[in-house]
């Protein structure tokens, strides 16, 4: 059987690592997309002389014209440029927005059957504009940040815990930004709820509410340390988790964002939700129950989220029509 292939729009911090991720794991053949001469090319290469130390079998290449990317099973879009100091949001906004029209036309037209993964922030706002831009099936277009959230909850949990980051589970829901909902109730150590784990004296709730607290600023905490760029080495093994579950039809249930049509009472609108993903992409949302706090901080996300869609509607009143 011929091996899949995937396209990484974007051959920057993210798009390299995702490259080395999908070859390392035997994914599919791999072409690295960007519109800067050489890098994509050059990043490639260097990962395909690295196979034969690693022990991989897996094409890779690079390409700077949208026809590389023809007939891509997957497609992972790390497209766009970062925020600048004394750059607004609203400039960045519309900068990756007019990125999200150009790739999604790439992917309409070369990759149209494609499981397609949005990274590029801000994410519900860009995922929601390339699903428009690409004109591709909902659940064939997905966000990812919940996994990343969820994964950087997790491994401070462990490290609390002094456990094994295998036997924790976190969720965190909605919008990817510091109004995340990070859900302790649902959160816990092999099947041991967190409220519980505070009852058997594992952890204080002073400190279950200040590991919320940074999972939430997780991204933030990065870019302080870093100082020029963000966060790529979780966010790349992270969307390689959700391609890993529709190429092989592993049905995950992953937090995602996915496009709602009613679910949690939401229309319209890309949010960070559980759902299964399996060979059909987005085969099911989840729709769990929610206490009225948890329901108050979804709410809030939710107008973040609207109103950064607000903001592309304004500024690309056609898109998708
Ligand atoms: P970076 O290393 O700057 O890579 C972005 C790449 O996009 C660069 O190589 C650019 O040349 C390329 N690019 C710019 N415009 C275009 C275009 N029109 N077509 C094709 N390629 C283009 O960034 P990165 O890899 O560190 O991050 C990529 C994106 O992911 C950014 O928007 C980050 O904010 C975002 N990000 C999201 C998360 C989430 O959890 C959602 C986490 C971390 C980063």
């Amino acid at each position: 059987m011929a091996r899949a292939k995937i396209a990484l729009i974007g051959a920057g911090q993210i798009g390299g690592t995702l490259a080395l991720l999908a070859g390392l794991k035997e994914l599919g053949d791999v072409v690295l997309f960007d519109v800067a001469e050489g890098i994509p090319q050059g990043k490639s290469l260097d990962i395909a002389e690295a196979a034969p130390v690693l022990g991989f079998d897996a094409a890779l290449s690079g390409a700077n014209g949208y026809e590389g990317i023809a007939g891509a099973d997957v497609v992972i879009v790390t497209a766009g440029v970062p925020r600048k100091p004394g750059m607004s949001r609203s400039d960045l906004l519309g900068i990756n927005l007019k990125v999200m029209e150009q790739v999604g036309a790439g992917i309409a037209q070369y990759a149209p059957d494609a499981f397609v993964i949005c990274v590029t922030n801000p994410l519900d706002a860009m995922v929601w504009a390339l699903q428009k831009a690409s004109g591709l099936p909902t659940h064939k277009v997905v966000g990812m940040a919940g996994v990343l959230d969820s994964a950087r909850f997790r491994y401070f949990l462990a490290d609390e815990f002094d456990v094994s980051v295998e036997d924790v589970t976190a969720f965190v829901l909605g919008g990817h930004g510091d109004d995340m909902v990070p859900l302790v109730r649902y959160s816990g150590v092999a099947g041991i709820p967190l409220p519980d784990l505070v009852k058997m004296g594992w952890t204080s709730q002073e400190k279950v509410d200040a590991i919320v607290e940074r999972t939430r600023k997780g991204g933030g905490e990065i870019v302080n340390l870093l100082k020029t760029g963000s966060a790529f080495y979780a966010p790349a093994a992270s969307a390689i988790e959700m391609a890993t579950s529709y190429l092989r039809d592993k049905k995950r249930l992953l937090p995602c964002a996915a496009y709602l049509t009613g679910q949690y009472g939401i229309d319209d609108l890309y949010l960070g939700v559980p759902v299964i993903i399996g060979a059909n992409g987005v085969e099911r949302i989840v729709e769990i129950e929610l206490d009225a706090t948890e329901r108050a901080m979804l709410d809030k996300s939710v107008a973040s989220v609207k109103e950064l869609v607000g903001e592309c509607q304004k500024i690309a009143p056609g898109l998708g029509a």
